[in-house]
């Protein structure tokens, strides 16, 4: 069926999680919905009050405003605006356009009849976020833990929290989470690869079958996941990958306050290894210079 008259057909009343029929209708391309509402008026409130934050600050330059938290100081209580009050909107105006959204496509979904993949999907994206402007800071008890809002200064953040616990390499969930990310790109190359090889052949040449995938990788590597199953690993890997940032920076403070590197010590305290000595021995390795 041509994608018009497919929208035709699929363009009907219903599936909507609130407001019935009240905002269930389209604008251009755009399915509205209560949460297309919603979406709209969050992102348009967030977005002036960043504009106004920067009107405020004393730069002009896209790359170096920045719309900072409050001051640890300010724990968790409402700060004034000027001192990070409007990053503590700002960050609501977020979290509401992201929900926003990811409940705008669950009734996209509703309407096709399709599963919830994307938005599940989406949720683990606002999780990692979260995890970074209200988990941890709400962990850590000061809103100013959270990140600034500038393309630069999130920038700086991550470097300087980074570095308050030594070599963040050393965390062992942000090495989780950098092998999903790698992992993710070469499933995504092998994949894009693959389905370009077969179903885009040169002038003249025959489009292959899903068994000529198939065969390509049981010949290659001796096993092949499916033409459904790399979908499902793809998405499991990306997921993850964010799942597991969101993780890295959550135990980043409440849970471990050292150096990364410390925390590798318990392999050292296994009760298989002679303790006495080695105590002696990570004592000297800390002292050198
Ligand atoms: C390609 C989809 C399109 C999205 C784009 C981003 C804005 C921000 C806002 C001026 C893949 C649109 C950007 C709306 C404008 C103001 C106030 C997605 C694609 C094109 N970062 N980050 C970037 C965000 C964090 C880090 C670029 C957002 C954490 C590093 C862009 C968030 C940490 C580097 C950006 C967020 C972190 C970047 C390109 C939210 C850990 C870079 C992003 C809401 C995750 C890179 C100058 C991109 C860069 C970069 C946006 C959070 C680390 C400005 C919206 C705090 C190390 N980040 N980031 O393509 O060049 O994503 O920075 O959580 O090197 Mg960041
Ligand atoms: C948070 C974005 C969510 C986005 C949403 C949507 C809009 C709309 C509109 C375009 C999670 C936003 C949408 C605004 C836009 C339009 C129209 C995604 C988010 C909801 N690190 N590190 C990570 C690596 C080092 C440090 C994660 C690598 C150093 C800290 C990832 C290296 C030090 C933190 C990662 C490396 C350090 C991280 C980021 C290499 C610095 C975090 C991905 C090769 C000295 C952050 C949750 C992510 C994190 C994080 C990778 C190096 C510090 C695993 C590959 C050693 C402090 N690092 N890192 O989280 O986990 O995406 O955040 O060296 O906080 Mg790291
Ligand atoms: C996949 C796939 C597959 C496909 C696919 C895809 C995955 C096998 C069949 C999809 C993949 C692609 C197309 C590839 C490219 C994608 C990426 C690289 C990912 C990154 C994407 C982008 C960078 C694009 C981002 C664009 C967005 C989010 C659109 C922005 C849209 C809006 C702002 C409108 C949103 C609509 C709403 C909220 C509903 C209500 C609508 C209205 C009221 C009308 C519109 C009104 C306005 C725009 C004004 C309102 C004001 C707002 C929102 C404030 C904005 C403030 C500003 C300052 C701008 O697997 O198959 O193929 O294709």
């Amino acid at each position: 069926m041509a994608l018009l008259s497919f929208e035709r057909k699929y363009r009907v009343r219903g599936g909507t999680l609130i407001g019935g029929d009240l905002f269930d209708y389209w604008i251009g391309p755009f399915y509205v919905g209560f949460f297309g509402i919603t979406t709209v008026f969050f992102t348009a409130l967030g977005t002036l009050l960043i504009i106004f934050g920067a009107s405020q600050g004393p730069t002009w330059n896209l790359w170096q405003i920045s719309i900072n938290p409050p001051d640890i100081d300010y724990g968790l209580k409402l700060a004034p605006m000027a001192e990070g009050g409007l990053w503590q909107i700002i960050t609501i105006c977020a979290v509401g356009a992201f929900v926003s959204w990811a409940l705008r496509e669950v009734e996209i979904c509703r309407k096709l009849g399709i599963g919830y993949h994307v938005p599940f999907a989406f949720g683990i994206a606002i999780f990692a976020y979260v995890s970074l402007v209200v988990i941890r800071p709400l962990l850590l008890g000061a809103w100013g833990h959270g990140f600034p809002y500038g393309i630069y200064s999130h920038l700086e953040w991550v470097n300087n929290v980074g570095y308050t616990y030594g070599n963040f390499h050393y965390n062992p969930a942000h090495m989780i989470a950098i092998t999903f990310f790698f992992a993710t790109c070469l499933a995504l190359a092998l994949h894009g690869g693959l389905i370009l090889s077969s179903t885009n052949p040169g002038r003249g040449e025959e489009v292959k079958t899903p068994e000529h995938e198939d065969t390509y990788f049981r010949d290659f590597i001796g096993y092949s996941v499916g033409t459904l199953g790399i979908h499902r690993l793809g998405l499991f890997l990306a997921l993850n990958a964010a799942f597991w940032s969101g993780i890295c920076i959550i135990i980043s403070g409440p849970y471990w306050t050292d150096a990364w590197s410390d925390w590798w010590d318990w392999w050292l305290r296994l009760p298989v290894f002679p303790q006495e000595d080695l105590v002696r021995e990570i004592g000297d390795l800390r002292s050198e210079p």
